[in-house]
């Protein structure tokens, strides 16, 4: 996988960038296969009969929407299951994240974040799971020059809320937060965190959403603001995150690569100077 000059221009100048058509369609079918067979699994486990359709990728969430109208906890229970889809794990080490991040941060020696990667559902109007605008870095630590690969299992519409991004904001470096207030409420750990001077700093940059399709690929630069949209559809949104850092870069030496939230770290503790008490942003 080899990255044209003008793409890695494209995502030093923005902090993200699209690939149409990364990964081999069979790779993605696998996955949405396993979200099937996990969906039926669940369904055989609460009593509910399965009168789904045959797999296919267009319908391959079918029956998740009525299982989570009749108990909301059972969507929680996918949630927790499709992650260990042996062909979403396979995806996680796909060769060609690593390939990419060489040619994106010249030196560097990527890594994966144990617990750093998963598949989103976003199910219409829960705006309490949105994330809220921010950047990866105190989210996730480990480097500040990490990556985040999304890429979705549904074609993404206008109404599923496609994630929004700042084009440039990456320049910023790594801002401040602060626990959000009342927005807070229902959330925890790296949800819970807004923005300091959340507004001004919105007001500077142009706001983007690209939409794209199973098999595309967006980048992310962790430093890149960025936030959940908003599913507005009557369908979940399913999308997967991988995320890599580099081994090589000092920060992430000088706090021997520190993992945030997934790893039970409050990122307070290794960066005290990026978090602000409400009212001092
Ligand atoms: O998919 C989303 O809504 C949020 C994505 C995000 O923040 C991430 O992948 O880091
Ligand atoms: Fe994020």
């Amino acid at each position: 996988m080899q990255l044209s000059p003008a793409q890695r221009e494209e995502f030093f100048d923005n902090g993200f960038l699209v690939i149409g058509g990364f990964y081999d369609p069979a790779d993605i079918l696998a996955v949405q296969s396993g979200i099937y067979a996990i969906i039926g699994a669940v369904m055989a486990r609460h009593g509910v009969a399965d009168t789904r359709p045959d797999f296919s990728a267009a319908a391959f969430d079918a029956g998740y929407m009525d299982l989570i109208r009749q108990n909301r906890a059972w969507g929680g229970e996918i949630y927790d299951l499709v992650k260990e889809i042996p062909a979403f794990t396979r995806l996680i080490a796909h060769p060609a994240h690593e390939t990419i991040m060489r040619q994106l941060r010249p030196g560097a020696v990527p890594a994966l974040t144990a617990g750093g990667s998963g598949i989103r559902i976003d199910n219409p109007n829960e705006d309490r799971f949105r994330a809220m605008w921010h950047q990866e870095y105190p989210a996730q630590l480990k480097s500040p020059d990490g990556l985040v690969f999304w890429s979705p299992l549904a074609p993404i519409t206008e109404d599923l809320g496609p994630v929004m991004l700042c084009p440039g904001s990456q320049r910023e470096g790594p801002l401040p937060v602060c626990h959000a207030d009342p927005e807070n409420a229902g959330r925890s750990g790296a949800y819970a965190l807004k923005l300091a001077g959340e507004t001004e700093l919105l007001s500077r940059y142009d706001k983007v959403a690209p939409l794209s399709k199973p098999g595309d690929l967006v980048i992310l630069d962790f430093l890149v603001l960025h936030a959940s949209g908003y599913n507005r559809s009557d369908r979940p949104r399913w999308s997967m995150q991988f995320r890599y850092y580099n081994l090589a870069n000092e920060t992430g030496r000088g706090h021997g690569w520190t993992g945030s939230y997934a790893a039970g770290v409050d990122f307070r503790s290794v960066h005290p100077e990026l978090f602000v008490e409400p009212g001092h942003g």
